[in-house]
């Protein structure tokens, strides 16, 4: 598609096209400086380039292209929206959570400036008519997870047409899993009022099979980089985490299968994208997303290598399946809410299953230390921190916690602080 027709798209969205220019000039500044400039990246890494390359462009001429075929746009910010229902009903669902600073002071109008950068940032790009994904939505799904997003989506949902909101229970008893479960129901029947399409069991098991697929590549590609020597940066797989929010799940299960394909290749001959005894972090706590690469950044250009994500975007997503072996519509929807309720978000209470969870990834990744991340003012995944900062450590596992916003400002600090604790372990 040429620029002009990209424009004219854009502008139909009613985007501000002057700030959107200056927006894509920085992400395409900022993607050359962190990703182009990796040595030694994998062939597939192109797909990587092309989706991010086109994520305002040709993604959205294709939700524009599903939208004229009668198709619906669900948009979400939270892996607590059952993606195989979307599908079942014949709608896309893309990721909404944005990973910049745009659109911050107009975002504090209408929220505390003590809310976490990544409310703000998705309050942000609204407010400032800069995402074509959000302009592209036929409904918009917040959930009840932190105090900060669900108030939020209150005042959010005054700008944005169709706001709907999941309640999501903050403890796994038997009367939160009831509560769940009348929440997948309710959610399938607004889409299906939305859509017009009836969910039937045929059509649920095909988008449980899609998701499963999506998961398992990711899975995949998350045994295969824990070798050694690391044949992937953590930058890239973090990528492919962000990606999987905004792409077609059927078209980024297979290039991610692909990519690991190459993987296993060079995982056989011995190759990696570091050394061997580069030291292997893990990462652990608040979801990064789009385009925030700070820390990553930060760490693998002080020496280190990252070899996973505890993360929303990362193994919280994907670590768990659907049980495919629902027959009858009522049995896959079981299936459905016991597999979302096994999501060991730091909103529960007690969310015991998260530090257990967190130390046996880092033994078996066999890390050289964690890195806890969170978002200043996220009360939830700082609370957390604190204990999780106690078992590491009397685990022996090394730790270094970090809270930190989307500006570079504290880009140098953090990277003494990196420095020092990659000395250190
Ligand atoms: S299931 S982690 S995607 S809620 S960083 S907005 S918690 S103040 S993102 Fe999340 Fe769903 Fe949980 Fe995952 Fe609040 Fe913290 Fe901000 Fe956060």
């Amino acid at each position: 598609m040429s620029e002009s027709a990209y424009r004219e798209m854009w502008e139909k969205l009613d985007l501000d096209l002057a700030a959107h220019d200056g927006l894509l000039e920085v992400l395409g500044k900022f993607y050359g400086d962190i990703y182009l400039s990796q040595k030694g990246r994998l062939n597939g890494a192109e797909y990587l380039d092309f989706v991010l390359s086109e994520v305002h462009g040709l993604r959205i001429k294709e939700l524009q292209d599903a939208k004229a075929q009668g198709k619906k746009v669900i948009g979400t910010f939270c892996v607590f929206v059952p993606e195989e229902l979307s599908l079942a009903a014949d709608a896309v669902q893309v990721g909404l959570c944005s990973g910049a600073d745009a659109g911050k002071e107009l975002a504090e109008e209408i929220v505390p400036r003590n809310t976490c950068a990544l409310i703000k940032s998705f309050i942000g790009f609204k407010l400032a008519k800069l995402c074509p994904f959000t302009e592209s939505c036929d409904m918009i799904v917040g959930e009840t997870t932190c105090d900060g997003k669900k108030k939020a989506y209150e005042t959010f949902g005054e700008h944005v047409d169709n706001m709907y909101v999941m309640e999501v229970p903050q403890r796994k008893e038997a009367s939160d899993r009831e509560l769940w479960k009348s929440e997948v129901l309710r959610f399938k029947d607004s889409l299906e009022e939305l859509t017009g399409v009836e969910i039937t069991a045929e059509r649920l098991k095909k988008g449980i099979r899609i998701v499963n697929e999506k998961r398992r590549a990711l899975q995949r590609l998350n045994a295969l980089r824990a070798a050694v020597p690391t044949p992937i940066s953590g930058r890239d797989v973090l990528l492919v985490n962000q990606i999987s929010f905004y792409d077609d799940p059927v078209r980024f299960t297979e290039n991610i299968n692909k990519l690991c394909d190459e993987i296993e290749e060079r995982i056989a001959a011995s190759e990696g994208v570091v050394p061997e005894g580069t030291p292997r972090v893990m990462l652990s706590g608040c979801p990064m997303a789009v385009p925030n690469w700070k820390l990553p950044w930060l760490i693998e250009s002080s020496g280190a290598v990252i070899v996973g994500e505890e993360s929303c975007i990362g193994t919280r997503n994907s670590r768990d399946l659907v049980d495919e072996s629902g027959e009858t519509l009522e049995e896959m929807l079981d299936n459905i809410a016991d597999r979302y309720m096994k999501i060991d978000c730091a909103c529960f209470t007690p969310n015991d299953e998260r530090p257990q969870n967190v130390e046996s990834m880092a033994r078996e990744l066999d890390v050289d230390g964690v890195i806890q991340y969170a978002l200043m003012f996220c009360q939830p995944y700082t609370h957390e921190s604190i204990k999780l900062d106690r078992r590491l450590s009397e685990a022996e596992i090394p730790v270094l916690g970090i809270e930190t916003d989307y500006s570079m400002e504290d880009a140098e600090q953090l990277k003494t602080r990196v420095e020092a604790f990659l000395e250190m372990m």
